[in-house]
């Protein structure tokens, strides 16, 4: 490779970079916001935040295509912001308002965004993993070269539902990529409590699945890593099991003071922060404080709109809620 064929890699390279550091500084952002409208009591029900896991959600959609399914746990706003859905959808779905992604119906649990391929929020621990392998089935007998990615806790690693999708995931080979976030924490069980084993990429063994396990908080090592698994199951229409090691900041839930571990334990992953990661590459590549200050007020700008248009929403009237019932 010539000197300006590297210059120019190296520029492409840092563009992306840099959109991935805006996108995971955009997470983090509204997820703030949203833990201070809780407060507020602008939101009602659970509100799980993914805060500390952004550079798995916006590394692995930077492996996908644009046409490309996601789904995940409860734990569904920072997925659902990489994959595209507006701040705006996301914070009117979280105050119950008609303009939010599933018109206020679903709460943060239940994000939804067909059009970017995002296909849910699922509050029961598992039980989407089976939904995947039928996604990727209807891609496998359409034709249609689409791949799903599958994403799960560490909790759920163990649940029947996942070994029978994971099974048959195998068995039919489908185009599906399912990644434990393996957070060390399901709710406040250790996972040195609940598995034998420390590694939950070995349940791939099993079924004769590819599988990679790697730690979470470098974005391009995420995309790469998972990128390749993207690469098995688009070509060769393989699925693989991924275990990305992460760390969640807050608690489970908002109602969670996080008794089961320490201060200073939290504050040691935080030196392994994504966004403290990107931001030292971006500096080696040039970028300068300036640069940073101005993605900063840019995210603040789209949080705050975000936050007054979900205000401002209305509420979706009783007498259509019919509308959103099926009835066989
Ligand atoms: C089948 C089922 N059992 C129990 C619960 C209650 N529950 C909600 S979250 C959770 C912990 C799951 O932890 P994990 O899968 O590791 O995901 P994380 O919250 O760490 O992202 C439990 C037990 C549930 N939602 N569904």
């Amino acid at each position: 490779m010539s000197r300006i064929e590297r210059e120019v890699l190296q520029e492409e390279e840092k563009a992306k970079l840099l959109k991935y550091y805006r996108d995971m500084l955009g997470i983090r952002r509204v997820e703030e916001a949203s833990a201070k409208a809780y407060s507020q009591q602008k939101i009602g029900g659970f509100l799980h935040l993914y805060i500390g896991q952004e550079a798995v959600g916006v590394g692995a959609v930077a492996a996908l295509q644009p046409t490309d399914y996601v789904m995940t746990s409860y734990r569904d706003h920072g997925l659902a912001y990489a994959k595209g859905m507006s701040a705006r959808a996301i914070m009117a779905e979280l105050f119950a308002k008609e303009t939010g992604c599933s018109k206020g119906l679903g709460g943060s649990m239940h994000f939804f965004d067909k059009e970017n391929g995002f296909l849910g929020g699922w509050g029961i621990v598992g039980a989407h993993l089976p939904l995947a392998t039928g996604v990727a089935f209807a891609s496998k007998y359409r034709g249609d070269g689409r791949v799903c990615l599958c994403f799960y806790g560490d909790g759920a690693a163990s649940q029947g539902a996942a070994h029978e999708a994971m099974s048959l995931a195998a068995l039919w080979k489908l185009p599906v990529v399912f990644i434990c976030e393996n957070n060390m924490y399901s709710m406040g069980t250790p996972l040195s409590r609940s598995l034998s084993v420390e590694d939950t990429s070995q349940k791939a063994l099993a079924y004769g699945m590819a599988r990679d396990r790697f730690d979470g908080n470098d974005v391009l090592l995420v995309r790469d890593r998972i990128g390749e698994a993207v690469r098995r199951a688009r070509e060769e229409s393989l699925p693989t099991l991924i275990e990305i090691r992460c760390y969640r900041y807050r608690g489970h839930s908002m109602s969670d003071p996080g008794l089961y571990r320490t201060k200073e334990e939290v504050e040691e992953m935080k030196k392994q922060d994504c966004l403290l990661i990107a931001r030292t590459y971006l500096e080696k590549l040039g970028v300068g404080e300036d640069k940073f200050k101005a993605i900063e007020a840019e995210v603040k700008a789209e949080v705050d709109d975000a936050v007054k248009f979900a205000d401002e929403s209305p509420v979706l009237p009783a007498e259509r809620l019919e509308e959103f019932v099926t009835v066989d």
